[in-house]
């Protein structure tokens, strides 16, 4: 059974929705680089400062600062672990591998959501979080397509990318998300 996984794919895709419910099945840790963030501001922290303005442009928060995150929650720890909405573009993913090299760690499995950017759109306007109005979700769209897709041929090269189809009610993707974590190979 794979243990340590990424979600990718695009903002309003039910990235979180998924990665929560299998984090909780599966007792992996889950780190949400959003919901980390959004703790961060929530709390009105010097970090959470910084990043509140960003956010609610639908940018991307500075590499330093959610690497920062991320290796704080990843050092030590042992058991399988999901991490959701992280890396957000190359950088990252070049950081993560350094981290994970460094703690004797590898990714085991890329999951690739994929939904058509109008069902997106829905759920994000009915979602209703301060980020989610249809500018914002647009330009999210955008940072998306620009910083984070090029994430897919990372992936894809490494022979770790499996994509799923995000359609469906949560527990039907919720099934095919568990198929992937006991099969072998790659979508080519
Ligand atoms: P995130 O918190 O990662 O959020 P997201 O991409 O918008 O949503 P996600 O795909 O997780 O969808 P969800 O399950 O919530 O990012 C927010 C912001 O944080 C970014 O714009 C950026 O500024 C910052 N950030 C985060 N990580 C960063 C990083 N690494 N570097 C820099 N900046 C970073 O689902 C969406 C909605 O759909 C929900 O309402 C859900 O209930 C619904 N839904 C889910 N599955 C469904 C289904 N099957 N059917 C119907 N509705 C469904």
């Amino acid at each position: 059974m794979k243990q340590r996984l990424l979600f990718l794919g695009p903002p309003g895709a039910g990235k979180g929705t998924q990665a929560q419910r299998l984090a909780a099945e599966q007792g992996l840790l889950h780190l949400s680089t959003g919901d980390l963030l959004r703790a961060e501001v929530e709390a009105g922290s010097e970090l959470g400062r910084e990043a509140k303005a960003v956010m609610a442009r639908g940018e991307l928060v500075s590499d330093a600062l959610v690497l920062a995150i991320v290796r704080s929650r990843l050092e030590g720890q042992d058991g399988g672990w999901l991490l959701d909405g992280f890396p957000r573009n190359l950088a990252q993913a070049e950081a993560l591998d350094a981290l994970l090299a460094s703690l004797g760690q590898s990714i085991e499995l890329v999951v690739l959501m994929e939904l058509d950017d109008g069902v997106l759109l829905q759920r994000l306007l009915s979602r209703g979080r301060a980020d989610d109005n249809e500018e914002v979700i647009r330009h999210r769209l955008e940072v998306y397509r620009e910083q984070t897709s090029p994430l897919i041929a990372h992936y894809r090269g490494l022979g770790l990318l499996q994509s799923v189809e995000a359609a469906g009610t949560v527990e039907v993707i919720g099934e095919r998300i568990a198929a992937l974590l006991t099969t072998q190979g790659t979508d080519s």
